[in-house]
C-alpha cells in the first residue's frame, strides 16, 4: 500500500518497501520491484517458449518423424510464437522500461504506479489463460500466433481458441496500460535540465514504442473480439459464406502486427544504443539522427502492413504500393546501423560482455533485416511466402535481434539492478555457444526456404532433401539451450555472492549510474543537474578536476 513517505515527499513511494518477504513484494507498487517482477516472469515464458522449440526441433529433425501428432505439433509451435512474442519480448521490455525509465529521467517512479502493478500483473493472468488450453478437451490454440481465419473458426467446441483470445485480450490490456503509463512518465516526470533532446535513447525508444503500443494493439485486440464473436455468437464478420471476408482479419491483424515487429525491436534498439557509447568510449553518433530515425521507423511502421499478404490477390497498385515503403523503411534503419559503426569506429572498444552481446546483435538483426528487405520485393516474396525463408528472417531479428537485446541489457544492468556483477567468463561463453547456435538453427532455414519447405509442416518426406539441413538446425537448438543454462547458472552464482558493485561500474553515462547499486526505495536523494546528453559524464568530470582526463567515459 502506498504511504506519503515525508523524506522524499512523494506519495508513489511505499514505506512498506524495505520490509522483507513474499507480500511486500507481492503487494509492491514500486517501479523496481515491479520491473524485476517483469523480468522474472518473462523469462520463465522465454524458457517454457524455448522448451516447446526444442520439441519443435526434436520433431523436425529427421524427415517422417512421430515423436508428435500434427495435432500436438500445430498447438506446441502456435503455443511457442504466442509465448515468445507477447509473453516473452512486449512484455521484457516493459520490465527494463520499467526499472530504468524513471532512473534514467531522474523521476521517483512512474506516474501511475499502481496502475503499473495492474500491467505486470496482467501478464501472468493473460499466460495462465492462454496455458489453460492444453487443460481442456481439443486441446490448446493451434491456429498459429497469427491466428489466421478461416483456421481460428472452425472448429467453435474446441475451448482452447477462445481461451488464446481471453488470454491475449488480458496481455494487451497490460501493454496499453503500461504503455499510457510510460508516455506520461517520460512526458511530465523528466528532471530539471532533461529536455527532450537530452533524453537518453533507451527512454526515446522507450517512448516510441509505447506509442505504437497504445495506437496499434486495439487493432489486434479489436481483431481478435470479432474472431471471438463469429466463433460464439453467430457473427458473420469474417464468414465469406455469410457477406463477411476473411481477407479482413489480415487487414486488421497486420495494422497491429507489423508495428509490432517494431514494438519488439524498438526498446532492443535503445538498449544497444546505450551501451556502444559506454563500451567504445565515444559519444552515439548523430544522436538526433538516431531519435529521427526511431520517429520514422515508427510513423513508416503503420504504412507496410501488406507485405504480409502480397499472395492474397490485392490489386497490383497496392501491392507496388507497399513494396515501395516496405524498401523505404530500411532507410531509417540503416542510418541506426551506421551511426551504431560510426560509434564504435576509432573507438577504444572495451569487449566486455554488454558489448559483445551489442555487436552480435547488430551482426544479427543486419542480416534478418536485409533477408526482409528480399521478402519486400515482390516477385521474391510470391515465391519464399510462406516457407522457412520467413521463419529465418524472424528469428534472426527476433532472436539474434532482440533477445541479444534483452541479453545486451541484462548483463549490462545487472550490477545496478542487484548490486552484483555476472561473472565476465561465463558471460563469454554465454555469448559465443548462443551466437554459434542462432547461426546453426536459422542459416538453414534461410536454405532450406529457397529449397521450398513450407513452414507449419509436422513432417516431411524423405525424398524432398530437407532432412540434413533440419538436423543441424536442431543441433543448434540444443546449442542455445546449452547457452541458456549458462546464463542462469551464471545468474545463480553471481546472485549468491556479496553485493560487490559499485554505482558505476562501466563509467555509465545516463543518470541510473549516478545512484546506488541497488538504487534506494527513492532512486536519488538528490538528482544530479542535466545539462547535456551525458550528465554522469559531466559529473565524473567535475569530480576529476579537468575536461578530458582519462577517467572521462569519452575522447
Ligand atoms: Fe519482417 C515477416 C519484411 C523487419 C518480424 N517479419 C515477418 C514476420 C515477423 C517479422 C515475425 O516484406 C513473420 C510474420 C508471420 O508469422 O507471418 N521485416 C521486413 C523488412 C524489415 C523487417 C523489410 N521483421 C522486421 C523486424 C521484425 C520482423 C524488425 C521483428 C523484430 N517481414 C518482412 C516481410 C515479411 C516479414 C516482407 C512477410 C514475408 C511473408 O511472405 O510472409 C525491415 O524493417 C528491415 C530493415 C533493416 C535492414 C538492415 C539495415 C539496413 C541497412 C541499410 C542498407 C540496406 C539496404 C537493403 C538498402 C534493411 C544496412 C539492401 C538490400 C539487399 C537485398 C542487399
Ligand atoms: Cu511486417
Amino acid at each position: 500500500m502506498a504511504v506519503m513517505d515525508a523524506t522524499v515527499g512523494h506519495s508513489t513511494v511505499t514505506s512498506d518497501y524495505k520490509t522483507r518477504g513474499i507480500v511486500s513484494w507481492l503487494t509492491t507498487v514500486d517501479h523496481k520491484r515491479l520491473g524485476i517482477m517483469y523480468l522474472f516472469t518473462t523469462f520463465f515464458f522465454f524458457l517454457v517458449g524455448g522448451l516447446m522449440a526444442l520439441l519443435i526441433r526434436i520433431q523436425l529433425a529427421e524427415p517422417q518423424n512421430s515423436f508428435l501428432t500434427a495435432q500436438q505439433y500445430n498447438q506446441v509451435f502456435t503455443m511457442h510464437g504466442t509465448t515468445m512474442i507477447f509473453l516473452w519480448i512486449v512484455p521484457v521490455f516493459a520490465g527494463f522500461g520499467n526499472y530504468f525509465v524513471p532512473l534514467m529521467i531522474g523521476a521517483r517512479d512512474m506516474a501511475f504506479p499502481r496502475l503499473n502493478a495492474i500491467s505486470f500483473w496482467l501478464i501472468p493472468l493473460g499466460g495462465l489463460i492462454i496455458y489453460s488450453g492444453f487443460l481442456v478437451p481439443g486441446g490448446a490454440a493451434a491456429a498459429g500466433w497469427t491466428g489466421y481465419v478461416p483456421l481460428t473458426e472452425q472448429n467453435p467446441g474446441q475451448i482452447g481458441q477462445d481461451l488464446w483470445i481471453l488470454g491475449l485480450h488480458i496481455v494487451g490490456i497490460s501493454s496499453m496500460l503500461g504503455g499510457v503509463n510510460f508516455l506520461v512518465t517520460i512526458r511530465n516526470m523528466r528532471t530539471k535540465g532533461m529536455t527532450w533532446m537530452k533524453m537518453p535513447l533507451f527512454v526515446w525508444a522507450t517512448e516510441i514504442t509505447a506509442t505504437l503500443v497504445v495506437l496499434a494493439t486495439p487493432f489486434i485486440a479489436g481483431a481478435l473480439l470479432m474472431v471471438l464473436l463469429d466463433r460464439q455468437f453467430g457473427t458473420n464478420f469474417f464468414n465469406p459464406q455469410h457477406g463477411g471476408n476473411a481477407l479482413l482479419y489480415q487487414l486488421i491483424f497486420w495494422f497491429y502486427s507489423h508495428p509490432a515487429v517494431y514494438i519488439m525491436v524498438l526498446p532492443a534498439f535503445g538498449i544497444i544504443s546505450e551501451i556502444i557509447p559506454v563500451f567504445a568510449r565515444k559519444p552515439i553518433f548523430g544522436y538526433k539522427g538516431m531519435v529521427y530515425a526511431i520517429a520514422a521507423i515508427a510513423v513508416l511502421g503503420f504504412v507496410v502492413f501488406v507485405h504480409h499478404m502480397f499472395v492474397t490477390g490485392l490489386p497490383m497498385s497496392v501491392r507496388i504500393f507497399f513494396s515501395a515503403t516496405t524498401m523505404i523503411i530500411g532507410v531509417p534503419t540503416g542510418i541506426k546501423i551506421f551511426s551504431w559503426m560510426a560509434t564504435m569506429w576509432g573507438g577504444k572498444i572495451h569487449f566486455k560482455t554488454p558489448m559483445l552481446f551489442a555487436a552480435g546483435f547488430l551482426l544479427m538483426f543486419l542480416i534478418g533485416g536485409i533477408d526482409g528487405v528480399y521478402l519486400g520485393d515482390l516477385p521474391i516474396d510470391y515465391a519464399l511466402h510462406g516457407t522457412y525463408w520467413v521463419v529465418g528472417h524472424i528469428h534472426y531479428v527476433l532472436f539474434g535481434g532482440s533477445v541479444f537485446g534483452v541479453f545486451a541489457g541484462m548483463y549490462y544492468w545487472f550490477p545496478k539492478l542487484t548490486g552484483r556483477p555476472l561473472n565476465e567468463t561465463l558471460g563469454k561463453v554465454h555469448f559465443w555457444l548462443m551466437l554459434i547456435g542462432t547461426n546453426v538453427t536459422f542459416m538453414p532455414f534461410h536454405i532450406l526456404g529457397v529449397l521450398g519447405m513450407p513452414r507449419r509442416i509436422q513432417t516431411y518426406a524423405a525424398n524432398r532433401g530437407w532432412g540434413d539441413l533440419n538436423a543441424t538446425a536442431t543441433l543448434g537448438a540444443f546449442i542455445i539451450a546449452i547457452s541458456v543454462t549458462v546464463f542462469m547458472i551464471n545468474f545463480v552464482i553471481s546472485i549468491r555472492k556479496p553485493k560487490t558493485a559499485v554505482d558505476d561500474p562501466w563509467e555509465g553515462n545516463t543518470l541510473e549510474w549516478a545512484t546506488s547499486s541497488p538504487p534506494p526505495v527513492y532512486n536519488f536523494a538528490t538528482v544530479p543537474a542535466v545539462q547535456s546528453l551525458r550528465p554522469v559524464r559531466d559529473l565524473r568530470l567535475a569530480k576529476s578536476g579537468a575536461k578530458g582526463k582519462p577517467v572521462a567515459a569519452s575522447s
